[in-house]
């Protein structure tokens, strides 16, 4: 069983990330003796087999791992997705060589689905469903045990470069849970962040989505794998784009169809295609899981995402929110050109990455998510690995049914109600023959809703007994003098 210290390191909360004198050094400094405990918890859990692994067959074995995350991108920008409109022919080529996820679900916004990630549970499970900004005071728990944590302590080099949205605050800083390197963004505030190597703050940002940026956060990926090539290493790449505001790079600009949101795209696309590049020309490319997935669906009514076939997009718990495409390569295991319909989420990502990496998923606590192995391997299952998914308190789906427990309104300003209705709690959707959610059959089976509802209760009461608590700062941390982020 793991344990994490109860509690966080009273002195992190009185320092700023600037002033802990030279970033990366420091970050070193600290973190290895949090990743060895938790590592020898881990070996001495382990079956004899597993043990092996971690001790020297590692390296030949277990896969490196590439999360490409992108921000409010929607179910239907992607060619391989059913956009006609968008050219994405890097993604795409994802999709003929690897595992197409239909019905891979997230959060409806940014923090929570980057919570599910790291901890394996749903936001809810795991403290908080607010999108997290410096003055709430709130971040990552130091006792969550993270996705990250688990595969450094399996001997994973480990790097998030992009945008990490879990806490402002020097607590909560991605190099004091699981990331050996960050060089990125920690907030997602368009009217100015500041861009961090380690702990470090290198430069003030006007727009974290700038493409000066972006060619930036490419590049620091592409020497990390250049320099993690004798592995196994894990990049979490989380690019701040498509979020608005829309600035793409110079060479994008008036590339697409679709206007600056179209170019945005243009330009994920030509990211995947050169990081996979850079794996390839490592010779690493077969034996690299390649995770591309959105964090949110779209922001609607501003010319820009779109959510496919679903109903409304980003801020609401209709599928637009919160299904988004995913797709997973990995040459060497998975079959090219395979699509998966089953129920699957971010949640996943942790047991998936821990039972390759050889690491075991924590016994300590509830985790909602169940490894993909098995899919990616394609073997054939008698039961799927989820029964349901639930968004606690607000949606049920199993197979092809969804059922509303709470009134579902439009994503984003109310304004935009009039085009598009809010649903009533307690609709019914057939996912299966509808997939907009434009027809509220719930009158037509009393016996399935009936049956959600008794679901739904008990998936609530089952987390309120077992649910942990998001990190907060004690009150003594003074907020205008220590740990808030820069300004410029
Ligand atoms: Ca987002």
């Amino acid at each position: 069983m793991i344990h994490k210290r109860p509690t966080m390191l009273p002195n992190l909360f009185d320092r700023k990330p600037t002033d802990m004198n030279g970033g990366h050094g420091m970050a070193m400094r600290m973190w290895p003796k949090r990743a060895a405990c938790v590592c020898l918890l881990l070996v001495a859990a382990m079956p004899v087999s597993l043990r092996s692994i971690c001790a020297g067959e590692r390296q030949q074995a277990a896969p490196n791992i590439v999360v490409f995350l992108t921000d409010d991108q929607g179910y239907g920008d992607l060619g391989c997705f059913g956009s006609t409109s968008l050219q994405t022919p890097h993604i795409d080529q994802l999709c003929r060589e690897g595992m197409k996820f239909t019905d891979f679900y997230v959060h409806q916004r940014c923090s929570p689905t980057r919570l599910a990630f790291m901890t394996g549970c749903h936001a809810h499970r795991a403290g908080s469903t607010k999108v997290i900004y410096a003055k709430d005071r709130i971040g990552i728990h130091d006792n969550e045990i993270t996705t990250a944590e688990l595969l450094h302590s399996a001997g994973y080099r480990t790097a998030i470069i992009g945008k990490w949205h879990l806490g402002e605050w020097e607590a909560f800083h991605p190099v004091h849970h699981g990331f050996d390197e960050f060089f990125g963004f920690l907030t997602d505030l368009e009217q100015g962040t500041g861009l961090y190597r380690d702990r470090t703050r290198v430069e003030s940002v006007k727009h974290k989505t700038d493409g000066q940026y972006s060619s930036r956060l490419l590049d620091a990926a592409k020497d990390f794998v250049r320099t993690s090539k004798d592995g196994p290493f894990f990049l979490y790449y989380a690019s701040p784009l498509p979020h608005t505001p829309w600035l793409p790079g110079e060479r994008f600009k008036g590339t697409s169809s679709r206007g600056i949101y179209g170019d945005v795209i243009r330009e994920i696309d030509w990211q995947v295609g050169e990081l996979l590049e850079t794996l390839k020309q490592q010779g690493i490319a077969d034996n690299t899981l390649f995770v591309f997935a959105s964090d949110n669906g779209p922001v609607l009514g501003i010319n820009g995402g779109d959510a496919g076939p679903f109903r409304d997009g980003k801020w609401t718990d209709f599928e637009g929110g919160i299904r988004v495409p995913c797709i997973i390569r990995w040459p060497n295991v998975i079959a090219a050109g395979s699509t998966n319909s089953q129920i699957t989420g971010i949640i996943d990502l942790l047991p998936t990455f821990c039972e390759l990496a050889g690491a075991a998923v924590p016994t300590d606590r509830t985790i909602d998510g169940r490894s993909l192995v098995p899919y990616l391997k394609g073997i054939q299952l008698q039961q799927p690995i989820h029964d349901s998914f639930i968004v606690p308190g607000s949606v049920i789906r199993q197979g092809r049914w969804k059922l509303l427990t709470k009134r579902l309104k439009p994503g984003g300003k109310s304004g935009r109600e009039g085009q598009r209705p809010a649903a009533a709690a307690g609709s019914l959707f057939d996912l299966q023959a509808d997939p907009g959610e434009t027809q509220d059959v719930s009158a037509r089976h009393p016996d399935i809703v009936r049956d959600l509802r008794q679901r739904m209760q008990a998936a609530v009461t089952q987390l309120e007994a077992t649910k942990r608590p998001i990190g907060r700062l004690p009150e003594t941390v003074d907020q205008t003098s220590q740990g808030n982020r820069n300004r410029k």
